[in-house]
């Protein structure tokens, strides 16, 4: 039976890769930072298949410790500060976690055991400022938040890895991937999860920023199948995940709200409190590689994807 970790377990991408990965037989750990209270929320359905040891990108003994007990074979670094805005308040801590964090992990992976097969979890806001459309593997980097400034670092340092030591790393460019339970900050949960309340009368208006901005949204557990399908090739490489459609802020919004039965137009408004300071305007992935190499392909279309979402808020919130 194989062994994975997976950093980031109780985010969005760690709990559908951890249910994933527990189908086809692997012996699943999960790593995960201490706090006052528990957050397992979007794991708790599987917390007794799963072996959870504490662990923090910001303590490279705690890595070292995880991987000596769990003694995985594959690794997925899914832990980040992973939310943009957050990144221009908290631009130091966001630099330890997602950029250096990604080195503790890869120099604890080489201490412990230089075979262990890493996944790193790289993003589209790379891209940022986009020097081609769509974007490949080969698109020059032009990121526009510390964010992404910080996963740039941690991208290269995982090529560097790879090419320094030989190393089994590979790194997913993935593009904005959704689902149920992404975190209420995201756009497209605000927007379904305010769409349901206000259609039930929890809330009245919802304020959101760029309306313009365009993104390349596909569902999060047709992406976690990319990650996995990555650490089974024979040779490590990089790979961009993406569905190759975009749609803008403002099309999620006229679905979400017409999914309830709303016009949007009497309930949205846009708040310079939800506008960035630097914006990446447009992102549009081009997976032919993965199609290629991986096999992958997303199954889930924009549109399901939304009515999926909404469906979900609609039966949470009506219960
Ligand atoms: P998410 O829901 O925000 O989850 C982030 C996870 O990281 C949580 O489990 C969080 O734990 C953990 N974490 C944060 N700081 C940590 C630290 N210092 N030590 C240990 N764990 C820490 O993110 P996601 O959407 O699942 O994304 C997964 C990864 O893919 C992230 O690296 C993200 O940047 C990247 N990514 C996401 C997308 C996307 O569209 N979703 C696209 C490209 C790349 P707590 O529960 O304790 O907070
Ligand atoms: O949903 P978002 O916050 O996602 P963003 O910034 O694209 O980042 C997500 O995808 C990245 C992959 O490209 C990941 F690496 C990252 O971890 C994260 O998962 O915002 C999407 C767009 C932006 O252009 C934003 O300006 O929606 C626009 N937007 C408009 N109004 C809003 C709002 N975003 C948020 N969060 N809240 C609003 O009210």
């Amino acid at each position: 039976m194989p062994t994975a970790l997976i950093t980031g377990i109780t985010g969005q991408d760690g709990s559908y890769l951890a249910e994933f990965l527990l189908d086809r037989g692997y012996e699943v750990w999960g790593m995960v930072r201490r706090a006052s209270t528990d957050s397992h929320e979007r794991i708790d359905h599987i917390l007794d298949r799963l072996h959870l040891v504490q662990g923090d990108l910001l303590d490279q003994p705690s890595l070292m410790a995880a991987f000596a007990v769990a003694e995985p074979d594959e690794v997925y670094n899914l832990a980040a500060q992973s939310f943009v805005p957050t990144s221009w308040s908290q631009p130091v801590l966001t630099a330890e976690f997602t950029a250096v964090g990604v080195t503790r992990m890869l120099e604890a992976i080489r201490q412990v055991n230089p075979a262990i097969r890493f996944y790193q979890a790289s993003s589209s806001e790379m891209f940022g400022m986009v020097r081609e459309t769509p974007q490949t593997e080969l698109t020059p980097l032009h990121p526009r938040s510390p964010y992404g400034v910080a996963k740039c670092y941690g991208h290269y340092i995982t090529v560097n890895y790879r090419e320094s030591y030989d190393m089994f790393c590979c790194s997913g460019i993935l593009f904005n991937h959704e689902s149920p339970r992404r975190g209420l900050e995201f756009v497209t949960r605000k927007v379904t999860d305010g769409a349901v309340r206000i259609k039930l009368g929890l809330a009245e208006r919802l304020s959101l920023g760029n309306l313009d901005a365009q993104r390349d949204w596909g569902f999060a557990g047709d992406y976690v199948h990319a990650m996995w399908l990555m650490l089974q090739q024979d040779t490590p490489d990089d790979f961009v995940i993406a569905t190759g459609k975009t749609h803008t802020v403002e099309r999620l919004v006229e679905l979400a709200f017409a999914q309830v039965g709303l016009d949007p137009n009497d309930h949205v408004d846009t708040d310079p409190r939800f506008v960035r300071p630097a914006e990446v305007d447009i992102l549009v992935g081009d997976a032919t590689k993965a199609r290629t190499k991986l096999g992958w392909e997303p199954r889930v279309s924009f549109e399901e994807l939304i009515a999926m979402m909404v469906n979900a808020d609609l039966q949470r919130l009506s219960s």
